[in-house]
């Protein structure tokens, strides 16, 4: 059966594209595993919430004064970018990206990340008291450091905000968050053909969509023999919160007959979905 998840990850995205010398914009997003909780558009001068428990336990006075300090960082970060591209003569457009989060662990204790990317690669993160460029980062991830590391007071912003407030912001929107983080939503499944892989040969399709939360085992058997030629694709998003998967199996037309497809989940306690083949899924 799946695996059930163990990790809980707050993480903010945030996407910045500068095009010219003028032209810029930041959008910025959070997710507390795979459920969208805030947006902040660059249009917006305040962070928005996506769900009834996105303040988690601060209360409105301690998210007023963390607002305010994503306020000061945004406006900031754009001064500093340009600074940045005269001084070490980076060319536009770039994009840079930058995801942060942190995870409790067992006993009670947790990990944080910062980092940052330039052109979709990895370029500096933050690590424990300082920054420090990336393995293979261009020669001026290392400068953009040593510039970084000389403003002792965001070094310590950026400590408390990793350390303390994301962990501790955690914990409250685990507890505000936590039935639907826990929801059970039941997945549908259904049979089909798909492109012929060869003269003679058969593509058994099933499809299993709409279910929550994310772990999920899918196969093709014969009787209670799991084939082992069963092709898994990738758990993709539906646009509802749920989760999609298609698993194949390509066989021969004659061996079609007696295949069936197993779902388990979570939400289907012991009664696994188990659809059979038969010739009118072949079309
Ligand atoms: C083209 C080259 C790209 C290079 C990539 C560089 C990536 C840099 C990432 C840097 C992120 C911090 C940017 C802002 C920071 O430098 C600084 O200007 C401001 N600091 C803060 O806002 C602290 C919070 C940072 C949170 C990061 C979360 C993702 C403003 O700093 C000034 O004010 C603060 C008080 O508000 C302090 O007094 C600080 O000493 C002062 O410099």
């Amino acid at each position: 059966s799946p695996a059930p998840q163990r990790h809980l990850p707050l993480r903010y995205l945030q996407i910045s594209s500068f095009a010219n010398s003028s032209w810029m914009r930041t959008d910025g997003l959070a997710w507390l595993r795979d459920l969208q909780a805030y947006t902040w558009r660059n249009d917006s001068d305040t962070i928005c919430f996506l769900k009834p428990w996105s303040q988690g336990t601060f209360s409105d006075q301690q998210w007023k004064q963390l607002q305010q300090t994503f306020q000061v960082y945004r406006r900031s970060f754009t001064r500093d970018i340009r600074e940045f591209v005269k001084m070490l003569h980076v060319d536009y457009p770039f994009e840079i990206q930058v995801s942060a989060g942190c995870e409790e662990l067992p006993g009670n204790t947790s990990e944080s990340f910062l980092r940052v990317a330039f052109q979709g690669r990895d370029v500096l993160s933050f690590q424990g008291t300082s920054w420090v460029s990336a393995p293979d980062a261009p020669p001026w991830g290392q400068m953009a450091c040593t510039v970084l590391n000389q403003d002792q007071g965001t070094r310590e912003t950026v400590q408390w905000l990793l350390h303390d407030i994301c962990p501790r912001f955690l914990r409250g929107i685990l507890e505000t968050g936590k039935s639907e983080l826990e929801k059970q939503v039941k997945p549908e499944a259904w049979l089909s053909s798909g492109p012929s892989p060869g003269p003679g040969r058969l593509l058994l399709v099933c499809r299993v969509s709409g279910f929550y939360p994310k772990p999920v085992w899918v196969t093709w058997m014969r009787g209670e023999r799991e084939q082992s030629g069963t092709q898994q694709g990738d758990i993709v998003p539906n646009a509802d919160e749920t989760w999609y998967l298609r698993v194949t199996l390509d066989v021969t037309a004659g061996e079609a007959t007696g295949l069936s497809c197993r779902v388990k989940h979570s939400s289907l306690g012991d009664q696994d979905i188990i659809l059979y083949w038969d010739r009118s899924h072949a079309s």
